[in-house]
């Protein structure tokens, strides 16, 4: 049996998993689900209700990008995602797992609350997916599809705030392990490592809200982004998200 990866289409640490079976040159196929209604498929497959899932080819399954990442470096050694001096390793293991807790949900209390507001954009976020529902149902159903993925992600107008509020903090934080080298320096050249692959989606779906863009995508962390996740589908126009709250653009 070939493995086979379970996603949705969009989903950031979806795609750091995605792009770690291709950099170790591992065949799956992937299984697309649809949003929400994945909770309760991934539940029963997996035993936990978030994407990304794994089964491999020989049976193995397990969830959650950190933990499938790891496993893969596990299986498949070469090429590896982690330096070999035991301190750069270190630093990028936290760099991850900083990746994983804290930046990763941010970018899903942010973008749900912004398709309930805007769901006109919410047929940008399929494009490439394998699930092609036409443009107007898409429409129809975000409302109820947000506001399910608002409560399982503990979204609220609080929150959206904060985060707002705690972004430029948070930009700053990824700069600074770009200039010490824990995370690779854009343009990448050579093997982006496990902290890249966790932050860089996160950041590429986040600059696909056009209030957010403009305070990261002309900074290194933007930069990082781009490079590595150039392709990200979805675009939520300017002046959906409080405007009060916004961080400034970035003038690097
Ligand atoms: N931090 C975990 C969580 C993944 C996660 O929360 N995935 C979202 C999609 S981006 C999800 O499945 N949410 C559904 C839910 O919370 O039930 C990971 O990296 O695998």
């Amino acid at each position: 049996m070939r493995t086979r990866l379970f996603v949705v289409h969009g989903s950031h640490p979806c795609r750091t998993v995605q792009r770690a079976l291709e950099l170790k040159g591992v065949a799956f196929s992937l299984v697309e689900l649809p949003p929400l209604a994945h909770a309760a498929i991934q539940r029963a497959l997996f035993g936990a209700r978030t994407v990304p899932g794994i089964r491999f080819a020989d049976g193995e399954k397990l969830s959650g990008s950190r933990r499938i990442v790891a496993r893969l470096e596990e299986l498949v050694p070469e090429p590896a995602l982690l330096p070999a001096d035991p301190a750069a390793r270190e630093r990028v293991l936290e760099a991850e797992r900083w990746g994983d807790e804290v930046l990763q949900p941010i970018a899903r209390r942010v973008l749900w609350p912004a398709l309930k507001a805007r769901p006109s954009a919410a047929p940008s976020y399929t494009e490439g997916g394998k699930i092609a529902l036409p443009a107007a149902v898409q429409r129809a159903a975000i409302p109820l599809i947000a506001r399910g993925e608002i409560a399982l992600n503990k979204a609220s107008d609080a929150a959206l705030a904060d985060d707002l509020r705690a972004l430029p903090g948070h930009l700053d934080r990824i700069d600074a392990w770009i200039a010490d080298g824990t995370l690779s320096a854009p343009p990448v050249e050579g093997t982006p490592n496990r902290a890249d692959l966790q932050i860089a989606p996160t950041l590429a779906l986040l600059m696909t809200l056009e209030d957010l863009r403009p305070a990261i995508a002309p900074r290194p962390a933007g930069q990082l982004a781009a490079a590595l996740f150039a392709d990200w589908a979805g675009s939520v126009p300017a002046g959906t998200l409080p405007a009060g709250a916004l961080p400034a653009p970035a003038s690097v």
